[in-house]
């Protein structure tokens, strides 16, 4: 069993690097969606993309069991989509997401955005090459989510607290679930947003755009590190 489990996570790690350098030659940000199901990525989504307003290109792969329903949803909003169906699986994985990135093409400097398969276990485990997870948590699921699916937590740059416009209709605290994060993950960033009403969504596309350029800069220092050796082995 261990030695299965070494070999395909191996096998995914290549497929992932591979990714990240396609990723990277491009200065595409790509960002892994994690979550329970429902927790609103593909609203969320949807409400990112109409944020965004066609300031930068977007592209979403989407991941599911069964359906092809979310890409329909992306693909409304006029954003090419890719619906990768995973049947039994519970996860996307990095040889997946390859043949969905050969399938949608890249454009220079935009976002790709993952939503994975909704369950926060399996997602956890596996790199697909992106730049960053994002753990949604919805206020319907409980503050204490991060200390029972550590793994998920640990594994996201940032936690996005969504369906914000229903707390006044629960007894979800902020504060504590805040805390949980931290204990699991003490330099996670956490957003508090509602897909539906739009509160939160600024700080999300501010988020966004921080990334984004610290991705740019990274391709621009590759770049740079590139032309100096060639400068270097003609001697200059
Ligand atoms: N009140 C409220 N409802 C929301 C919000 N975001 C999403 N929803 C609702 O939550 C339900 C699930 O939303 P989806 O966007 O499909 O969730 P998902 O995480 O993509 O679901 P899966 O892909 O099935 O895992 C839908 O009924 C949405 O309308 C929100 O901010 N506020
Ligand atoms: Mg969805």
């Amino acid at each position: 069993m261990i030695e299965i489990e070494q070999n395909i996570m191996a096998k995914n790690d290549g497929y992932a690097a591979r990714n990240r350098q396609r990723l990277q030659g491009t200065g595409t940000l790509a960002l892994n969606l994690v979550s329970s199901p429902g927790s609103g990525k593909t609203s969320l989504l949807v409400a990112t993309i109409r944020a965004l307003a066609g300031r930068l290109p977007v592209a979403v792969i989407e991941g599911d069991q069964q359906t092809s329903n979310d890409a329909d949803r992306i693909r409304a909003t006029g954003v090419p989509a890719i619906q990768v169906n995973t049947g039994k699986g519970c996860h996307l994985d990095a040889h997946m997401v390859g043949h969905a990135i050969d399938h949608l093409g890249l454009t220079d400097n935009g976002i790709l955005f993952i939503e994975n398969v909704g369950n926060l276990v399996c997602p956890a485990a596996f790199d697909l090459g992106e730049e960053a997870k994002v753990a949604i948590l919805s206020v319907t699921e409980g503050e204490d989510k991060p200390l029972k699916y550590p793994d998920m937590f640990a594994a996201s740059s940032l936690m996005i607290l969504n369906k914000t416009d229903l707390l006044p209709h629960l007894d979800f605290d902020m504060a504590a679930c805040a805390a949980n994060a931290r204990r699991i993950n003490p330099t996670i960033d956490i957003l508090h947003v509602s897909a539906r009403t739009g509160e939160g969504l600024a700080d999300w596309v501010e988020w966004l755009d921080n990334r984004r350029k610290a991705v740019l800069a990274r391709s621009i220092a590759v770049a740079e590190a590139q032309v100096a050796r060639l400068r270097l082995a003609a001697g200059e």
